[in-house]
């Protein structure tokens, strides 16, 4: 197991940030060299979605959510099992939380606004409460996310309302929309509540941004699964066949084990 970048006490304070705001940024975790085979990969796949399935535009006008496959190098588990954010994700949502989630949300020039939302209905509706965070996202761009290509914007706090009031304290100007630029290299883990929208890119580079989900222990999210190879088990450390566990197993990834490719992901705003 590798070492934490991070001391413990540096991890409680990204975790209560999360807390108090709704997500932290976490700088210069991964390395670039990775991210940099991330992103010649994920070029092909996006072009294969664009052309399967773009016109269902699944995130909104020239904007693409697309999966990413349990296999090299999307399947790298100097990601995925980083120990600082392993560390952070666990304070978050408890351990023996569960990873549920590997893909990609990507704004291409024509890109626009998405409408303000948050990624999961509350818990209890009826009561009006919010709870300690049970769902996460952990993103991380595959370029450097500028005031140009489309910065994911959150309102901070807002996880912990409503989403009528969340709105009601934007309409009024008491929370606002911030722009999150990152550099390449950076993590942001969120909860997935906060009021946040996507915005344009008005580049003509793809802005892919890599979400992977962590859940807690009890919870299932039909929406999203990752398909894991069965072939790739023995190489999983015992912490990562635990995470996964409540994912398929499959005899290959190959698309003619699996005709129907379309994203299954497709209501996502709550
Ligand atoms: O990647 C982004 O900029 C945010 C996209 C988003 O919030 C969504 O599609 O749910």
């Amino acid at each position: 197991m590798s070492q934490a970048r991070h001391t413990s006490a540096q991890m409680d304070e990204l975790a209560h940030a999360a807390q108090r705001d709704g997500f932290c940024v976490i700088k210069d975790l991964i390395p670039k060299s990775l991210l940099l085979s991330w992103r010649e990969a994920f070029s092909p796949l996006l072009e294969a979605h664009i052309a399967r399935e773009g016109h269902l535009k699944n995130r909104g006008a020239a904007r693409y959510y697309v999966t990413l496959p349990f296999k090299a190098p999307f399947a790298e588990p100097r990601i995925y099992e980083e120990e600082t954010l392993l560390g952070v994700v666990e304070r978050l949502v408890g351990a023996d939380m569960t990873m549920v989630q590997l893909a990609t949300d990507t704004p291409l020039l024509g890109s626009d606004y998405q409408d303000v939302h948050r990624d999961t209905p509350p818990l209890f509706p009826e009561t009006g409460k919010e709870t300690p965070a049970f769902q996460l996202a952990v993103n991380f761009p595959l370029v450097d996310i500028t005031g140009e290509n489309g910065p994911i914007e959150i309102a901070r706090g807002t996880h912990m309302l409503s989403k009528a009031e969340g709105l009601r304290r934007l309409e009024i100007g008491e929370v606002a929309l911030e722009p999150v630029p990152m550099e390449l290299g950076d993590v942001m883990v969120r909860d997935v509540r906060g009021l946040h929208r996507g915005t344009p890119n008005r580049t003509r580079e793809p802005r892919p941004m890599v979400v992977i989900g962590y859940s807690r222990r009890w919870l299932f999210r039909p929406e999203v699964s990752i398909r894991v190879p069965r072939e790739s088990l023995a190489q999983l450390s015992e912490r990562a066949k635990r995470m996964l566990r409540f994912n398929p197993v499959v005899d290959s990834l190959d698309s003619l084990d699996a005709p129907d490719e379309t994203e299954v992901y497709q209501a996502f705003a709550y």
